[in-house]
């Protein structure tokens, strides 16, 4: 009887509550997305923008710029009013707030002050400063902050939303808990008494740095990411007064989580309730965050962890009913998995495209199967300017191993990838066109890897491999891996300055036209041996045929070079690179005193998706460059968040982020010279 009740009433209701609930959750997230902040490119060229702020907007920025003014550069205040960016899309209260922000990282942040500057404060972010920031940040919090949190996940901060969990909460209204996923468990507020005894105590509850919440919290409050508008740097704002207009793009780099990666490793994701896991649910909410940071189409977006049938079925179709054309790679073997790069045809054009495939057969350092995507792209300029007048830009994306403990593949794979860059990117002059790298990397910064890419240079000869990343902390390992020079075998045809052999031939000298061994081959050759005409008659000498034993075969008449390759001395045990590229995020948030995260594996934050792009270096400071912008400018990010804001959201992911990697996303600008169209 009361299996039949179940069955015909009680599961038709739940489920019918289910789809009604799923409805409501779709448009509050709606609603929560339009209310945070869309931060609008609002022309074509930074120096002919027009800004339209409000009078109400004016009016606040002068009170702001009134209050704040003692912290601001007198000469740069007024520009710096100027390129306050913010275009507020829904109501004035949410604009209003993040204007406030914007002013208030203006007064305080070190993006405010010179570029230079800004690489110097990275220059002070060693990775254990890192630790010592975040030791001293817990070390400061009061002792009524740490919460008992009750929870069957191993690690989860809040408890996911089940029926027992809730039943076990004290002071909580189940009906509203139950409810919207959008909106983040209040059920922290668990008190110690009311934990049931089948619910463990949390085992890293003392380390969860937050106050317990009462009051419902939505999650995009938590996970609210501010636009930073780092134009109103001088160095930007110099090139904006000299009138040099700037090709303005974005770029997102987004590990999206590939669902057959869910589907192997679910005991990674226990603390995510398996609704959210599920690809119908991801998808929407993925696609939905892309085009929220893309109100105008002007991405350049670089995904990781695409699944081919769900790129062939699903995003491919839809961007490029977005306008977007879309290149793919996947990775080799039997992955589902690669990535992609996706660009708005009205505002760029191929050049060109290089799949990469790291693996090698028969080659140990190189014998898996991740995969990088290297394009040259002409940026498409307004009517009336010629083409010539922008350069090309390469924009590279890729995903690196994961395995912490071989970091002497990740780093052949990265030196594949930059002989690549190195092919795409070069011009005549031996200089390079602007480069954008993005990628998950799976390596932390400041780790070797990190630095070879940043310092182009990496002393490498006697590394522990488990080193390389930085992910994990090996060293009681008995046995540890070490990297040897070579790293990788001359037969690969890269040098330890990442660059193809057959790049790096000296072909203006035309010495080494041919190579000794290719040459060798015409040894016996009859028409080799044949005395040109012009060939000064030496009796014995120019006029032998040399003797040649009857049994060897007849050479064929014509060789093909199979590879000239020419003798390229190998250094011990450092690998180079000339690509300057610097890191769009400094891996450090300064208001929270924290490390950035990209990432939540286990609970843990860690930052291993990086954007990466070509600037100039202006200093070297005990082996870490410096940099200033160049020819490619930074003009804004999408601030990242901290480990302990996440944990607050449950992790990653979470019913709002459909993934366990935050996406990436900047600004750039790119200079166009002033020659136009005669
Ligand atoms: O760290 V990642 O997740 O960039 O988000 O990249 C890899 C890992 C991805 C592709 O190989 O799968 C995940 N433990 C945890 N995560 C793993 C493991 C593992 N052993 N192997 C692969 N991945």
């Amino acid at each position: 009887m009361i299996g039949t009740v179940l069955c015909y009433v009680l599961l038709p209701a739940a489920r019918l509550l289910r789809a009604l609930q799923d409805g409501f959750f779709t448009c509050r997230k709606n609603v929560l997305l339009a209310k945070s902040p869309s931060t609008q490119i609002e022309g074509v060229f930074a120096a002919s923008r027009g800004r339209s702020v409000s009078e109400e907007q004016e009016a606040l920025l002068q009170q702001c710029l009134e209050e704040g003014a003692g912290n601001l550069p007198a000469s740069e205040s007024v520009p710096a009013v100027g390129k306050v960016s913010v275009t507020v899309t829904s109501g004035w209260l949410e604009g209003s707030e993040l204007l406030m922000t914007s002013l208030r990282e203006l007064n305080s942040s070190p993006e405010a002050t010179p570029c230079a500057d800004q690489q110097l404060s990275e220059a002070a972010l060693a990775s254990s400063e890192l630790q010592d920031h975040a030791v001293a940040e817990q070390a400061r919090l009061p002792a009524e902050e740490t919460v008992t949190v009750a929870d069957s996940a191993p690690w989860a901060a809040v408890v996911p939303q089940t029926d027992q969990q809730i039943a076990g909460c004290a002071g909580i209204n189940a009906e509203v808990l139950n409810d919207d996923p959008a909106v983040l468990a209040w059920s922290l507020a668990c008190d110690a008494e009311t934990v049931p005894a089948e619910l463990p105590a949390h085992p890293i509850q003392d380390a969860v740095p937050f106050c317990p919440v009462l009051t419902e919290v939505p999650y995009h409050e938590i996970l609210w990411r501010d636009w930073e508008d780092l134009s109103v740097r001088p160095c930007v704002l110099e090139q904006v007064s000299k009138n040099t207009p700037l090709f303005e793009f974005r770029v997102m780099s987004y590990n999206i989580l590939a669902q057959d990666l869910v589907e192997q490793g679910l005991d990674l994701y226990v603390h995510c309730h398996p609704d959210i896991l599920n690809w119908n649910y991801r998808l929407p909410n993925l696609l939905q965050e892309i085009q929220h940071w893309n109100p105008d189409g002007w991405y350049v977006l670089c995904l990781q962890e695409v699944q081919e049938n769900h790129y062939w079925e699903q995003l491919e179709p839809t961007f490029k009913e977005m306008g977007f054309a879309c290149f793919y790679k996947r990775r080799t073997g039997t992955k589902t998995d690669g990535c992609a790069v996706c660009y708005k045809h009205s505002r760029f054009q191929l050049i060109s495209l290089s799949p990469v495939e790291y693996f090698r057969p028969g080659l140990d350092i190189l014998n898996r199967d991740n995969v990088g995507l290297v394009l040259l792209l002409q940026p498409v300029l307004p009517e009336g300017l010629d083409l010539k007048a922008i350069s090309p830009l390469c924009v590279a994306n890729t995903h690196v191993l994961f395995n912490p403990r071989r970091g002497d593949i990740k780093l052949a794979q990265v030196a594949l990838l930059l002989a690549e860059i190195d092919k795409i990117a070069r011009t005549t002059e031996g200089s390079y066109y602007p480069v954008i790298l993005c990628g998950d990397l799976n390596s932390v910064p400041d780790s070797p890897l990190y630095k070879f890419i940043r310092n182009g240079e990496l002393s490498y000869h006697g590394m522990p491999a488990w080193k390389v990343s930085g992910q994990e902390d090996f060293s009681q390992q008995l046995y540890s891996r070490k990297l040897l020079a070579p790293l990788w075998p001359s037969s690969l045809g890269v040098t330890d300055n990442c660059q193809y052999v057959t790049q790096c031939q000296p072909k203006k000298l035309g010495r080494r036209e041919y190579s000794r061994d290719f040459l060798l081959q015409f040894r016996f050759c009859d028409v080799a041996c044949e005395r040109p005409a012009h060939l000064v008659l030496l009796e014995g000498v120019t006029d032998v045929k040399p003797d040649r034993p009857a049994h060897w075969p007849k050479p064929a008449a014509m060789v093909k070079d199979p590879d000239p390759q020419p003798f390229i001395p190998r250094c011990s045990g450092v690998i180079q690179h000339g690509l300057n590229l610097t890191s769009v995020y400094s891996h450090f948030l300064p208001q929270r005193g924290r490390p950035e995260v990209t990432t939540m594996p286990m609970g843990l934050g860690a930052t291993v998706d990086y954007i990466f792009y070509s600037a100039e270096p202006v200093e070297n400071r005990a082996g870490r460059r410096l940099y200033k912008d160049g020819a490619l400018k930074l003009l804004g990010r999408l601030s990242l968040l901290s480990e302990d804001v996440l944990l607050m959201a449950n992790g990653l992911p979470n019913p709002f982020c459909s993934s366990d990697h935050l996406c990436l996303l900047a600004s750039f600008g790119l200079e166009i010279s002033s020659l136009r169209e005669s």
